[in-house]
């Protein structure tokens, strides 16, 4: 069987305490819905499993967003990643130099995107928004080949 790309964000369990309600709409693989965060509060991905992915994309509403400043010590976005739910380490499509390197990445005003080398193994992903910023996320896509 030749591999597919597979969302493996799709309908996972979204945790956070801000807009707990609207959390789904994070993952619910329309980009219609969306998740409203608060500053300095995180909203977790839970895939449910280990998975390895090769890219991620975070999605949010123009309107909503200036773009997160690219930093080395307070992105506006903040974008990590973990394979226990316990340690995380930063993407770098947040951090300039980040603990998880993107081989290509794209930072728009509606698209956070992440490709990287040869899959990462993933269980859980975490986003932070920060420096006093709220961004209306629409969706959040995490591809590995199944
Ligand atoms: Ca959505």
């Amino acid at each position: 069987m030749p591999k597919t790309d597979v969302n493996v964000a799709a309908n996972a369990t979204v945790t956070t305490s801000f807009n707990p309600d609207d959390a789904n709409n994070l993952v619910d693989e329309d980009t219609a819905t969306s998740l409203v965060s608060a500053p300095g509060t995180p909203i977790i991905v839970d895939l449910g499993q280990v998975e390895t992915i090769k890219s991620f994309t975070l999605s949010r509403v123009s309107s909503s967003a200036n773009f997160g400043t690219l930093s080395a010590t307070t992105p506006e976005i903040l974008v990590e990643l973990s394979s226990d739910g316990i340690a995380y380490e930063a993407s770098n499509i947040s951090v300039i130099v980040g603990d998880v390197d993107c081989i290509n990445s794209t930072r728009g005003q509606t698209t956070m995107k992440c490709e990287m080398a040869n899959g990462y193994d993933v269980s859980h992903i975490r986003i932070t928004t920060r420096n006093g910023k709220s961004y209306q996320f629409t969706e959040l896509e995490a591809i590995a080949e199944k």
